[in-house]
């Protein structure tokens, strides 16, 4: 899955892709590399981020999804907001998938909308909300209360009448965890594999990556980044949502190869 962020303040790519055109050749560049789906997002969520009105977010993400989809009709596109209103108009203009970092708690209509429109839909995990959410999070057990939260807001949406085989899972690194937690979440990330649904990862470029490796700019992150797919690869996830598409694509075809040998 390859990140389009359609906003002025995204922590990596901030500003770059607010232009139709600019958007739609770095999708079909990310389409080059080997991307499946592109996640188009038009509000922030990096930590201290404030919240854009519905309109705002509308009138970033619409036109982008539309530019898209004229130079590559077949293209998955994902839509990464919490609002139902966002969500719809963006299905209406052709996104097939939703990405909720809320888990459906952000919009009580949420879930009916992604019910009835029957498409897959991330649930994530987040501590908070961005604005507070990495000031002092605390956890008596992070993997086991990501999972707990993870099963129970499965469970949530099927009994709002979403299709079991639309739901796809996020431990949501960096949404309200220490360097620590993020590290602990991927190194037992099987324990969230074993709820049974597809599992997306979303480490590319964040800031634990840079708290090891040493790059302070978000973009030198891709050889970190590389390494958390290889592992979350290892231990049972399937979707990784990242800036660098065609370094992590490399990455997991030498992973698949030597998984299958
Ligand atoms: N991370 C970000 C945004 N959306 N969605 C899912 N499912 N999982 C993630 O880990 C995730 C996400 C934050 O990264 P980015 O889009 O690069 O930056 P920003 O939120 O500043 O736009």
């Amino acid at each position: 899955m390859g990140i389009l962020n359609v906003t002025p303040d995204s922590f990596s790519d901030g500003g770059e892709f607010l232009d139709q055109e600019k958007a739609a050749a770095r999708a079909s560049a990310m389409l080059d590399e080997g991307a499946h789906v592109i996640d188009v997002g038009g509000e922030s969520t990096r930590p201290g981020s404030d919240p854009v009105s519905p309109e705002e977010e509308i009138g970033r993400v619409v036109p982008v999804i539309q530019a898209i989809l004229a130079e590559r009709p077949d293209a998955v596109i994902s839509i990464d907001t919490y609002r139902a209103q966002t969500a719809e108009v963006a299905i209406e203009a052709g996104a097939r998938m939703v990405n909720d970092v809320t888990a459906l708690r952000g919009d009580g209509r949420m879930a009916k909308l992604v019910a009835e429109a029957g498409c897959p839909v991330v649930l994530m995990h987040m501590l908070g909300e961005p604005k507070t959410m990495q000031r002092d999070p605390r956890y008596n057990d992070v993997v086991r209360e990501v999972r707990d939260f993870l099963r129970e807001r499965a469970e949530y949406a099927i009994s709002a009448g979403v299709d079991p085989e639309n739901i796809v899972l996020d431990p949501g690194i960096g949404f309200g965890k220490t360097t620590e937690h993020n590290l602990a979440l991927l190194h037992y990330l099987d324990a969230i594999v074993d709820l049974g649904f597809p599992l997306l990862v979303g480490a590319s470029r964040k800031g634990f990556v840079g708290s090891i490796t040493g790059s302070q700019d978000a973009r030198e992150r891709v050889f970190g980044t590389v390494a958390t797919t290889v592992l979350a690869y290892e231990r049972g996830a399937t979707l990784f949502r990242v800036h660098d598409v065609r370094a992590n694509r490399e990455a997991l075809a030498m992973a698949e190869a030597v998984r299958r040998a």
